[in-house]
């Protein structure tokens, strides 16, 4: 069950940020996977305005107070970049810590509950499947703006919120030992789907590989590039700002692209139980190479460049292992709605992981038209 249906007292939440606002009304809202998230309405001094109230999973994020350093790092810098471009906007552009009574970026409750709050980004919207190849290319251009704002942070390295978070390999090694443990007994009934990605450990590899060899740089970027975490502008469809900064630390550029690759092409949901209709669609990956490279060609190198399409495979592989073994171990990370949720969603990454490799030469092809 989603632990939004938790009984968060929201009024109380509102008192330990300093908003300056009578509280209305709250309530759950969005599909993450990980925190809990409530729209809070507010009177502000006579106008209705929106928050974005997050509980902070402390479970999954062990420190809280280091995350929201790098958060608080990363909005001041690309706060401070739009301000000095004069953007009118600024505050749309980039999310920003409403500071609680205490001063700092987030508030503890009564049950020792992080929370934060941040302005509700207005006339934009975050999407589960993309309906225009042009989203994908608006999505796809922000993410990689984001990862340029990276390149420029400057100062001690950001703190890693989830260790080896992209490390494929450990992610095989965490599906192996779910399998060997197997506290539920579920393993003997998805034998076949354990074969599927056993056989695919070796390429789980290669981009840890690269990283530990030196071939591919280590960039600080988003590493949760899922489409829905970026907010789309309601009439032009521009990017307008890149949320869910929760896992923003060092990683690899290629990880980044392989996640939109992963939630941005297909037409179905990431839990659709009818896997035909699960595809990898040529135009929606053209689209995001397009966008991607718009803002990230500049830095790119060409290693980077030719692990792009490989990239989505990647992905779609490493965030099914992680589904498979989190079923394994009884759906203990990911939120579920329903039994067998994290199986729907293991057996999706599979079909569209299998469309991918059909693809395969296509999408190479798509990639050096723009690089
Ligand atoms: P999770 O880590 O659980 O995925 P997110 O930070 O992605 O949490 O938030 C969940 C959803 O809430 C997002 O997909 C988005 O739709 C919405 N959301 C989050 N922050 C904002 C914001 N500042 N303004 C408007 N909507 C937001
Ligand atoms: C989680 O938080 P959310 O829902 O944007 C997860 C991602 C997975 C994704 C799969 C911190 O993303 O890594 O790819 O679910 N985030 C974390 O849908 O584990
Ligand atoms: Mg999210």
């Amino acid at each position: 069950m989603s632990s939004s249906e938790k009984n968060h007292d929201l009024p109380a939440v509102a008192l330990l940020f300093d908003l300056r606002a009578d509280f209305v009304s709250a309530a759950p809202y969005g599909s993450g996977h990980i925190n809990d998230t409530y729209c809070a309405y507010y009177d502000q001094a006579g106008l209705r305005v929106r928050y974005i109230h997050q509980r902070i999973n402390h479970n999954i994020f062990t420190n809280p107070a280091a995350l929201m350093d790098n958060i608080s790092r990363v909005t001041e810098h690309a706060l401070a970049k739009l301000v000095s471009e004069k953007n009118a906007e600024a505050y749309r552009r980039t999310l920003t810590c409403i500071p609680a009574v205490t001063g700092k970026p987030y508030a503890i409750d009564a049950d020792g509950n992080y929370w934060r709050t941040y302005p509700f980004i207005e006339r934009a919207r975050t999407y589960d499947i993309l309906e225009t190849a042009a989203q994908a290319e608006e999505a796809a251009r922000a993410f990689g703006e984001f990862q340029k704002l990276g390149a420029d942070l400057g100062g001690e390295p950001l703190a890693e919120t989830i260790p080896d978070f992209h490390n494929t390999k450990v992610r095989f090694q965490n599906l192996k030992k779910a399998i060997a443990d197997d506290p539920h007994g579920r393993a003997a009934g998805v034998q076949a789907e354990i074969d599927w990605f056993l056989a695919r450990e070796e390429e789980g590899s290669k981009v840890v590989d690269l990283l530990e060899a030196g071939e591919i740089p280590v960039r600080v970027t988003h590493n949760d590039t899922k489409l829905n975490n970026v907010m789309l502008d309601d009439v032009s469809g521009e990017g307008v700002c890149v949320i869910d900064l929760d896992t923003t630390m060092n990683g690899s550029a290629v990880y980044d692209f392989g996640d939109m690759v992963r939630t941005a092409t297909s037409p179905a949901a990431e839990d659709e139980v009818d896997t035909s209709k699960i595809k990898m669609r040529i135009e929606m990956f053209e689209a995001l190479v397009k966008g991607y490279l718009k803002s990230a060609n500049a830095f790119l190198t060409d290693k980077e460049r030719s692990l792009l399409a490989f990239s989505g495979k990647l992905l779609t592989i490493e965030c099914g292992t992680r589904f498979l073994a989190d079923y394994l171990m009884g759906d203990v990370y990911f939120k579920i709605h329903k039994d067998g949720h994290n199986l729907d969603r293991t057996r999706s990454q599979m079909a569209l992981a299998e469309s991918i490799e059909s693809q395969m030469n296509e999408m190479e092809a798509v990639v050096a038209k723009y690089s």
